[in-house]
């Protein structure tokens, strides 16, 4: 990211942070009809200068509607309609756009289930101002899980591990969906070309951000398995993030060592030239 006078700092602590514009709390909903009041409502008296946006794929159980009424009722709440279940990846492709065509400064993701604890948000946003993005994190010291079988556990440790090995990321928790984005990075990270979706979307925004030098943050939250409603989850989802995050790992390691050859010929090239006799003025 370039800062004001053009240049980009590694390290967060040397740049400084413009001001924290108003939040926007984007929930993607598919059937949350359980959940969506009781989360929009912790949300608005968590943080109240917040807005929401609940990104709804047309969810069959009218969770759609029911966010409609809670707009109806607070100017601080949007609802994005989409026309069908598209996935977790697009819902959120759509709520940054409809929140960057306007005047907010953060972007929040937030799951609808309660896993995503809205009284957290202070710490996430606290965070942010001495960031570029903020990473809830289950997996760094005083992160936590509540209520989550050891399955769970394994397969999301696990696939954080491996994103972090494959993809060379210094991040503990890389699928995990609580995250605050200033608009600044995320205009920064080519959304325009992700195509990925559930937790391989989070692990491709976590990479892209990395590797464009932002300052990312994790904070650690905890995670509370949902009580309502149904998980999303599926084997689809997984074996997604594991053939993509390995594809994304091998063409990483594939470009450097052909960066690398590429500069070993360089140099091959220019010690010949310098060692070739150099022929004077006189001799030609
Ligand atoms: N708009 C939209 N939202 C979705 C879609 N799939 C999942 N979601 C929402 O994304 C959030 C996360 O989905 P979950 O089903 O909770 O997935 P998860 O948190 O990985 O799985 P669990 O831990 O089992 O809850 C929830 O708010 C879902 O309603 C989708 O296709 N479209
Ligand atoms: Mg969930």
């Amino acid at each position: 990211m370039n800062d004001g006078d053009g240049t980009r700092a590694a390290a967060g602590q040397e740049r400084r942070f413009g001001p924290l514009g108003t939040p926007l709390v984007i929930i993607p909903t598919y059937n949350e009809s359980e959940n969506i009041q009781a989360i929009v409502a912790r949300v608005r008296e968590a943080v109240p200068e917040a807005h929401v946006l609940v990104a709804d794929d047309n969810s069959p159980d009218g969770t759609g509607a029911l966010a409609d009424g809670l707009a109806a009722g607070d100017d601080h709440v949007h609802v994005l309609h989409r026309k069908g279940k598209e996935g977790l990846g697009a819902a959120y492709l759509a709520g940054f756009r409809w929140g960057l065509e306007r005047d907010f400064g953060v972007l929040v993701e937030m799951d609808a289930d309660g896993s995503h604890q809205p009284e957290e948000l202070p710490r996430l946003l606290t965070a942010l101002k001495s960031a570029d993005l903020v990473l809830g994190s289950r997996w760094v010291p005083g992160g936590r899980v509540v209520n989550w079988p050891k399955s769970r556990e394994v397969i999301s440790r696990g696939g954080s591990l491996y994103s972090r090995l494959a993809l060379d990321l210094p991040l503990r928790d890389i699928t995990g969906g609580y995250r605050a984005f200033r608009r600044e990075t995320l205009e920064g990270l080519g959304l325009a070309e992700v195509a990925s979706q559930g937790y391989c979307f989070q692990v491709d925004l976590a990479r892209r951000a990395v590797k464009a030098g932002y300052h990312v943050v994790e904070v650690p939250i905890t995670f509370v398995e949902r009580e309502l409603g149904d998980s999303k989850m599926s084997k689809d989802i997984l074996v997604e993030a594991l053939w993509r995050v390995t594809a994304w790992g091998v063409g990483e390691r594939v470009g450097k060592i052909m960066d690398r050859d590429k500069q070993d010929r360089d140099k091959q090239d220019r010690d010949k030239r310098d060692r070739a006799p150099q022929r004077s003025p006189e001799t030609r």
